[in-house]
């Protein structure tokens, strides 16, 4: 049900012409929450579990392949539509340039939704290893394992001929991809169940996503696979013949897993009850968890409108609610048989990560967010 942004396995792309995506919203739909949380660069910080995730990957690299990856963790998030989109030949009508799924800060600029931004100017930089660690953002639906903002590595290499000699490049590419990512989960994690899957990238092929399993489910924590040779060429200067492999994954999922951090909005709390148990350089930490207080559960029904889509809901609900909401599930959706209208329903769960709440804030929040959807996106409420 989430509007995964860069790949579309299954599905073809979506066609939303350019025209569209510029004038279907406001040229800034930053709202402010989101807006409020650039610079806090928490994969800075050296006892927040993000930065510690980051670290231990570094160290992989270093210890395996010494002196080859250099490692870049400042780079903006505020990046030009050509780092974001054009520079690794995401197409004009690719279903995540549009204002439903990311950021745009104007006509020109947007929050990065992926660190890929980096990976055209790290080439054309001379840089043939690198990793790249950043946040990120996106519009998105609101789960355990899902948020606006979250951060990612990319990493990419370069190879020259004489380096895959006697092999196809594209092959020893791949082999060699899934061998360094394959070591990384066994470093990260020990034994762990792990499965590759197709994927689609527009910046890579072959592309294959990486999933671990976690909490009963298949997790998706990374995308990855060979670079298209036309990025390399247009922006690495070599004097023969190159291949390379990238990756991009997902910190906030490496480190729910590693740690046994249940909900993907702790990482933000700044309760130290959850920051304390988190130390620089140490990975055997299993989060304890404090005293889980019961989610209250409130539904919204409502006719839908032409300004109604899934993220414009969720964004509505968490500028309202913030981290104090857990999820926002649809639980019913229904079109009327004679006049064809669509009704959906929505079912929102409150928890604080921290404190209990009373009945009484959370009946305020869920006014709040009836009139604010009834307000901005024009859906009569049933
Ligand atoms: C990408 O972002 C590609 N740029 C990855 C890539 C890089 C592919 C280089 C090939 C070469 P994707 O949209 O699947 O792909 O996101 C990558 C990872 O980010 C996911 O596997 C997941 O771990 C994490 N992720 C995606 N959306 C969210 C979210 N809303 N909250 C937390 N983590 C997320
Ligand atoms: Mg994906």
């Amino acid at each position: 049900h989430h509007s995964s942004t860069l790949q579309h396995a299954s599905e073809p792309l979506r066609a939303v012409s350019r025209s569209d995506v510029m004038t279907d919203s406001p040229v800034n739909n930053v709202p402010e929450n989101i807006f409020g949380k650039i610079g806090t660069d928490l994969h800075l910080k050296p006892n927040h579990p993000l930065c510690i995730i980051k670290s231990a990957i570094y160290d992989y690299f270093e210890k395996n392949y010494p002196g080859t990856f250099k490692t870049f963790d400042d780079r903006k998030p505020v990046v030009t539509l050509n780092a974001n989109f054009d520079s690794i030949l995401i197409p004009e009508d690719h279903i995540s340039r549009s204002s439903n799924d990311t950021f745009y800060v104007d006509n020109v600029t947007c929050l990065r939704c992926h660190t890929s931004a980096h990976q055209a100017e790290l080439l054309r930089e001379g840089q043939a290893a690198f990793l790249c660690t950043g946040d990120v953002y996106r519009r998105d639906t609101i789960d355990s394992t899902h948020y606006p903002v979250f951060h990612q590595m990319e990493g990419l290499r370069v190879f020259e001929s004489h380096e895959w000699s006697g092999q196809d490049g594209t092959d020893f590419c791949l082999s060699d991809l899934k061998k360094v990512l394959e070591g990384l989960a066994k470093h990260l994690f020990g034994d762990v169940q792990m499965r590759w899957v197709e994927a689609y990238f527009p910046f890579t092929d072959p592309s294959l996503e990486l999933e671990i399993f976690f909490r009963d489910e298949w997790l998706e924590v990374l995308g990855s696979g060979v670079v298209q040779q036309e990025i390399l060429q247009k922006n690495y200067t070599a004097s023969g013949d190159v291949r390379g492999w990238a990756f991009g994954l997902g910190l906030e999922r490496l480190a729910m897993v590693l740690f046994q951090i249940p909900d993907i909005r702790l990482f933000w709390t700044a309760d130290t009850r959850f920051l304390k148990q988190f130390k620089q350089g140490d990975l055997t930490t299993r989060f304890k968890p404090y005293s889980k207080f019961p989610p209250v559960f409130k539904d919204v029904a409502f006719w839908t409108s032409s300004a109604y889509t899934e993220n414009n809901l969720c964004e509505i609900v968490r500028t309202v609610a913030g981290d104090l909401v857990e999820e926002t599930k649809l639980i019913d959706d229904f079109t009327h048989p004679k006049t064809g209208r669509t009704s959906h329903c929505y079912r929102i769960a409150y928890r604080s990560p921290d404190r209990s709440m009373t009945d009484e804030e959370i009946n305020q929040l869920q006014d709040e967010v009836r009139s604010s959807l009834q307000e901005k996106l024009e859906v009569q409420l049933r």
